[in-house]
C-alpha cells in the first residue's frame, strides 16, 4: 500500500481551532482514562434542572447490555437548543432557511424559533398528543421540520421521522411499529422544481394503517384532500396556539427519537436515542469536529430524514447557539452550481456533505464552482460512506482551495454522532481515512474469524468499540432482544459496527466498507434482505437475491438476481415491471440498477444463498469466485456468468 499524501492544517487554523494536537491528545487519553471526569464535566455544557450526579452506568455484557448516562439527570433538549440561548442570542439568526426556489429565503431568530417552537407544542397538546407518545414526521425541509422535532422534545414526545423520499408502504410500515399517535406532514414537497405529494402518500399509507389523526402544513397550499375529523391544517391551529408551553421535566434516560434504519436481515429496526447523552455528544461532536466559533454558519446539506440531520442540522447546532442552514433543494437546481450559489449567498463557514453529491458535481468540472466565492468556507466535512480520493482532491482544491481542513466523519444512526473523525486543528488528514476517535470512543480492530483484538498497528479486520460513549444507541424500540442480538452477539463484549477497516502504520483509521449484507446507495444505507422482500412479494416472483457493486457515482449499485414463477416468462417488460414495484414498495432510493435472470441461484446444501458468489459476478470479476465445492449445484454459477456476459 503507497501511504497516502498528507494534509496538514496550516499554522494559521491551529493557531484559531478549539482543539490543536497536544490538547486532542491530552483530551483524549482523559476521556478513556476516566469517562466519569472526561463526561461529568463535559455534561456542564447542558442546561439540567437537576445536575446528574451519576454519569456511566454500562455494560456490554452479551447477556445484559445495558446502556445508560447521566442516569439521575434531568433537563429538556428544546431548553437547551432554544430557551436557554434567548437571554444571549435572542436575535441572533438560528436558522437560514434556503428553499428550492433560489428566491426564496427565510431568517429564523432564536427569539423566534421558541414562539414557533411554543406554538408548535401548543398544537400537540391540542391534538391529545401526551408524554410518551410517538409522532411520525413526514416532511419537507422546511423549518416547520425543525419546530415539530423541538416541540415533541417540549412536550416529551418521542418523534420518528421518516424521510419524505419513502414509499406510502414504506412510512405504513413505521407508523404501526412505532403505533404513532400522530403524523406531521406537508401538502407536497418541493425539491429540484417538482412538487412531491407528501399528503396523497400520507393518504395511501392510512389505507394500511387506518385512520392516524395527521397534521397538515401547508408547504404549496396546492390541493390535498382533507378527511374531516382526521386531517388538521396547521396554519388555522398555529394561529389560534398560545405561544408559550412549559418544558417537561426529562430524565436523561427517557427516550428522545426513533429513527428507522436498515440492517442485514429483517425489516428496519427502530433506533431508539435518550435524552442526556444523545444531546452532549451531538453537541461536542459539532463543535470539535467542525471547530465550530460562535457567529460562524454552519450548513449540512442531509435531510432530516436522516441521522445526520437530527444530529447536525438540528440538535448539535441548536445546542450549541449556531446558525444552521437548512436546505430544501436538490445540488442540481435550478443548475449544478446551487450548492457554491448558497455558500456564496450566505456566506458559508462550515459545509458537511456528502462523497455520492461530490462525485456528482466534480463531473461538471471546476467552472460551476469558480463562478462563486468560495472564501467564507473553513472546513468542509464528508458523510456517509468511504470517500474515494479523487473525489476527496477535488473537493479540497477546487472547493476548498487547499486551505480548508477535510473531516470525513465515520458514524451510524445507531452512534448518535461522529465516532471517528479528524479534528480540523489537530490533526493532518489523508484523503479517504476517517483517521481518529473522537473523544471517548475507543474502536478496536478484530479478526473476523477468531473474534479476537488485532494489537499490532497496521492491520485489517471487522471494527469494534470497546466501550459505551453517551450517543450510543439505548435499543431497538420494541425489541431489546434483536438490539442484543444485532450489535453484541457475534463478538462478544463490543459493539459490532458492520464495517471493516484498516489501521495504517501511524495507527490512523480508514474505513473499508460493510462487512455485512447491508449496502450504501448514495449514501442511503439500505439491507439487501428488503429489497429481496419487495422483489419475492411480486406475484410473478419466486426468488431473489440482491448484492451491492460498484457504481461510479452512487458507490453501490443495487444488483437483483431473480427466479421466477414456473412458466412465467422472461421479458424485457417484466424486468422494468419489477423495477417500478421495488420502486414503490420501498422509495426512489431503492430503485434496482440491474435485474438479471436467475434460473437457479447458488446455495449451499444448507440452502443458504451465498451472496459471495453473487457479488463477485456482478462485479464481472468472475476468476475470482473462490470455492464452489460447497454449493449443491454448482451449475447454477455457470448459469448466471453466461447470463451475465449476454447481458
Ligand atoms: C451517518 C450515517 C452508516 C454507515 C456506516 C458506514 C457508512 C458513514 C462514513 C461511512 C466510510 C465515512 N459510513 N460515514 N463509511 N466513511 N465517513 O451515514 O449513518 O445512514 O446509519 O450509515 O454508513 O458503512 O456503517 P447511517
Amino acid at each position: 500500500m503507497t501511504e497516502a499524501k498528507i494534509h496538514p492544517p496550516s499554522a494559521e487554523f491551529v493557531k484559531h481551532a478549539h482543539i490543536d494536537a497536544a490538547k486532542y491528545d491530552e483530551m483524549y487519553a482523559r476521556s478513556v482514562d476516566d469517562p466519569e471526569g472526561f463526561w461529568g464535566e463535559a455534561a456542564e455544557r447542558l442546561d439540567w434542572f437537576r445536575k446528574p450526579t451519576k454519569v456511566k452506568n454500562t455494560t456490554f455484557d452479551y447477556h445484559n447490555v445495558s446502556i445508560k448516562w447521566f442516569e439521575d439527570g434531568e433537563l429538556n433538549v428544546s431548553v437547551n437548543c432554544v430557551d436557554r440561548h434567548l437571554a444571549t442570542r435572542g436575535d441572533q439568526v438560528a436558522i437560514i432557511w434556503e428553499a428550492d426556489d433560489p428566491n426564496v429565503t427565510r431568517h429564523i431568530t432564536y427569539k423566534e424559533l421558541a414562539v414557533n417552537v411554543n406554538k408548535f407544542a401548543n398544537i400537540y397538546h391540542e391534538l391529545g398528543v401526551k408524554r410518551g407518545d410517538r409522532v411520525v414526521l413526514y416532511m419537507p425541509m422546511i423549518p416547520e421540520a425543525a419546530y415539530a422535532m423541538l416541540a415533541c422534545t417540549r412536550i416529551g414526545a418521542v418523534h420518528s421521522i421518516v424521510f419524505a423520499g419513502f414509499s406510502p408502504e414504506a412510512l405504513a410500515s413505521r407508523v404501526n411499529d412505532s403505533k404513532a399517535a400522530l403524523i406531521v406532514t406537508a401538502d407536497e414537497a418541493p425539491r429540484g422544481g417538482r412538487n412531491t405529494p407528501l399528503k396523497a402518500n400520507v393518504d395511501k399509507a392510512r389505507e394500511i394503517t387506518g385512520p392516524v389523526k395527521t397534521l397538515v402544513v401547508e408547504r404549496t397550499g396546492g390541493d390535498v384532500h382533507m378527511e374531516e375529523g382526521v386531517d388538521i391544517g396547521y396554519t388555522a391551529m398555529f394561529e389560534k396556539a398560545s405561544d408559550t408551553c412549559e418544558p417537561e421535566v426529562m430524565n436523561a434516560e427517557d427516550p428522545l427519537f426513533i429513527l428507522y434504519t436498515s440492517g442485514s436481515t429483517g425489516t428496519p429496526k427502530g433506533v431508539l436515542h435518550t435524552t442526556g447523552g444523545y444531546l452532549l455528544f451531538a453537541a461536542i461532536t459539532h463543535e470539535y469536529t467542525f471547530d465550530y466559533h460562535d457567529g460562524d454558519i454552519y450548513w449540512c446539506t442531509a435531510d432530516v430524514g436522516w441521522v445526520t440531520g437530527h444530529s447536525y442540522i438540528v440538535y448539535g447546532p441548536l445546542a450549541n447557539g449556531a446558525t444552521t442552514l437548512m436546505f430544501e433543494g436538490v445540488p442540481t437546481y435550478p443548475d449544478v452550481g446551487r450548492f457554491w450559489q448558497v455558500i456564496e449567498k450566505h456566506k458559508v463557514n462550515q459545509f458537511y456533505t456528502a462523497p455520492t453529491a461530490i462525485r456528482a458535481l466534480m463531473r461538471h468540472g471546476p467552472e460551476p464552482v469558480e463562478r462563486y466565492d468560495m472564501s467564507s468556507l473553513k472546513v468542509l466535512g464528508s458523510v456517509g460512506e468511504p470517500i474515494n480520493p479523487e473525489a476527496w482532491e477535488w473537493y479540497n482544491e477546487v472547493v476548498g482551495k487547499g486551505k480548508c481542513p477535510i473531516v470525513d466523519t465515520w458514524w451510524q444512526t445507531e452512534t448518535g454522532g461522529h465516532m471517528m473523525t479528524p479534528l480540523p486543528g489537530a490533526h493532518a488528514t489523508k484523503p479517504g481515512a476517517a483517521m481518529k476517535p473522537f473523544f471517548g470512543v475507543q474502536p478496536v480492530v478484530l479478526d473476523a474469524t477468531t473474534g479476537k483484538e488485532i494489537d499490532e498497528t497496521e492491520c485489517e479486520g471487522v471494527l469494534c468499540i470497546k466501550d459505551s460513549w453517551p450517543g450510543q444507541m439505548r435499543t431497538v424500540f420494541g425489541n431489546h432482544e434483536r438490539f442484543i442480538n444485532t450489535y453484541f452477539q457475534d463478538y462478544k463484549g463490543y459493539y459490532f459496527s458492520g464495517d471493516g477497516c484498516r489501521r495504517d502504520a501511524d495507527g490512523d483509521y480508514w474505513i473499508t466498507g460493510r462487512v455485512d449484507d447491508v449496502i450504501n446507495v448514495s449514501g442511503h444505507r439500505m439491507g439487501t434482505a428488503e429489497v429481496e422482500s419487495a422483489l419475492v412479494a411480486h406475484a410473478k416472483v419466486a426468488e431473489a437475491a440482491v448484492v451491492g457493486f460498484p457504481h461510479a457515482l452512487k458507490g453501490q449499485g443495487i444488483y437483483c438476481y431473480v427466479t421466477l414463477m414456473e412458466g412465467v416468462p422472461y421479458t424485457d417488460e417484466l424486468r422494468d415491471e419489477l423495477v417500478g414495484w421495488v420502486r414503490k414498495e420501498i422509495g426512489p432510493i431503492a430503485k434496482p440498477d440491474f435485474i438479471q435472470w436467475a434460473p437457479g441461484l447458488p446455495k449451499t446444501r444448507s440452502g443458504k444463498i451465498m451472496r459471495r458468489i453473487l457479488r463477485k459476478i456482478a462485479e464481472n470479476d468472475f476468476g475470482a469466485l473462490g470455492d464452489t465445492s460447497t454449493l449443491a449445484d454448482p451449475g447454477v454459477v455457470d448459469d448466471l456468468i453466461d447470463n451475465r456476459m449476454n447481458k
